[in-house]
């Protein structure tokens, strides 16, 4: 009920960073590039396989003084996958402790997402997809959060040898987005949501253009096989952006929704590193994954601030100079010195610059040593911590178990309707 809003927002308040004004509003009015990559871990920046860069693209991508990116900052999704990484990047609010958010409170819940804020900015907003519409209840999510337009598997040519997995193949799913793109009225604000890189990594012969890694895990050895092919979708997506000028008026943001590589592949993951052993404080350093920001005349870097999914909604706020006060968003800007840098993990876990949790063991998240004795001051610390991640993540809960958001009305926001929003998916 409305005062279980009361007891959120408090929380919000009390812990909300102050974005950095340095940042604020240096992208207002670019068009935005959410692009979505799948399964896709921190490592593969500047990774090699047998010399070559699996890469390429994204390194010279991240390498451009006009790129600002994260090299501390991790997926927390559960078991919602991609479902929960969208979640959170477009509401700054957490998955559920199991299951899909977007599936079993997309439909009916009420939103206060991305789309929506920047819709009643003047934005046009729209999801490409090469999947089918139906899949994680997009179809009815995305309405519910104000998105215009979802072109899906639908709106797409689909010839044979087109599709793979579980959507078209990267390359001719970006090339065939030009003409929805190219419909969009500027500014505009569209999520590219790849899915080639996906779990188990299948590709077809002539696509595969890098050597597989050589663990003898058949699963984990495809991987940079279908990021090295993303990589390739990207770099003719960038030189298209190039060609037609939208390069110059947009802002590009990039980032991996969850690993690719799961904790059951321990051997496997430390062959690929060349360690001896791949314990469980390797696997939570793991889940970081990529998040990019793109802009010509971005003061550019990388930033080492530890941070995740949950705080990229505040700070993509921040860069377009969209007010953000009194939202209830559980990030906070990854830009502004107030960042607690607490990274929760769907599971309770955390990383913090200083320390890191899994299940019941605790670790110095600089050299990766376990926590045998704290001291009396190590423990205090390490309970405000966990009291604080378990503090955010059933907050989260109940927002979105108790559609708290219904009762939040702040003068700046109109609420969505969702009946205005007429586009069907026909896969279903
Ligand atoms: C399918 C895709 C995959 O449309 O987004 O989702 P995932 O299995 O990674 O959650
Ligand atoms: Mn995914």
């Amino acid at each position: 009920n409305a005062s279980d809003l009361k007891t959120v927002q408090d929380y919000i308040e009390k812990y909300r960073a102050t974005p950095n004004p340095a940042y604020t509003g240096v992208a207002k009015n670019k068009n935005v590039f959410v692009i979505h990559l799948e399964s896709f871990q921190q490592f593969l920046i500047n990774y090699k396989v047998d010399g070559q860069e699996v890469t390429p693209n994204l390194n010279k991508l991240v390498a451009d003084q006009n790129t600002l990116s994260f090299d501390n900052f991790f997926n927390q999704v559960g078991q919602g996958k991609t479902s929960d990484a969208e979640m959170m990047l477009e509401n700054s609010l957490f998955g559920l402790p199991s299951g899909s958010a977007m599936s079993l409170y997309g439909t009916a819940n009420t939103f206060e997402a991305a789309p929506a804020i920047l819709g009643q900015q003047g934005y046009t907003t729209a999801v490409m997809h090469g999947g089918k519409g139906s899949f994680w209840n997009r179809k009815n999510t995305y309405k519910s959060w104000g998105y215009d337009f979802f072109f899906d598997l639908a709106d797409y040519t689909n010839k044979k040898g087109f599709y793979l997995n579980y959507g078209l193949k990267d390359k001719l799913f970006l090339k065939q987005s030009s003409k929805y793109i190219e419909q969009l009225p500027q500014p505009f604000y569209t999520k590219i949501i790849t899915v080639t890189n996906h779990y188990p990594y299948p590709l077809d012969k002539e696509n595969q253009q890098i050597v597989k890694t050589d663990t003898g895990d058949s699963t984990v050895d495809g991987y940079v096989q279908t990021a090295h092919y993303l990589d390739q979708a990207l770099g003719e997506f960038i030189q298209y952006l190039k060609d037609t000028g939208l390069y110059n008026n947009s802002l590009i943001m990039m980032y991996g929704d969850h690993y690719g590589i799961s904790g059951n592949h321990k051997k496997a993951s430390a062959q690929l590193f060349g360690q001896k052993t791949f314990d469980d404080f390797d696997n939570l350093q793991f889940q970081r994954v990529p998040l990019i920001f793109h802009m010509p005349g971005l003061k550019g870097g990388v930033n080492h601030t530890y941070g995740g999914e949950i705080d990229v909604l505040p700070t993509l706020l921040n860069l377009l100079g969209v007010n953000n006060e009194n939202t209830i968003q559980f990030g906070n800007d990854l830009l502004s010195s107030a960042n607690r840098q607490i990274v929760a993990q769907r599971n309770g876990d955390f990383v913090t610059p200083k320390y890191s949790k899994v299940s019941t063991a605790y670790y110095y998240t600089q050299t990766g040593k376990k926590i045998k004795k704290p001291t009396k001051e190590e423990k205090d610390e390490l309970a405000t911590i966990a009291n604080s991640v378990t503090s955010e993540l059933s907050l989260s809960d109940r927002v979105i178990t108790g559609d708290l958001l219904r009762f939040y009305e702040p003068k700046w926001f109109k609420k969505i309707d969702k009946s205005k929003y007429s586009y069907t998916v026909k896969d279903t």
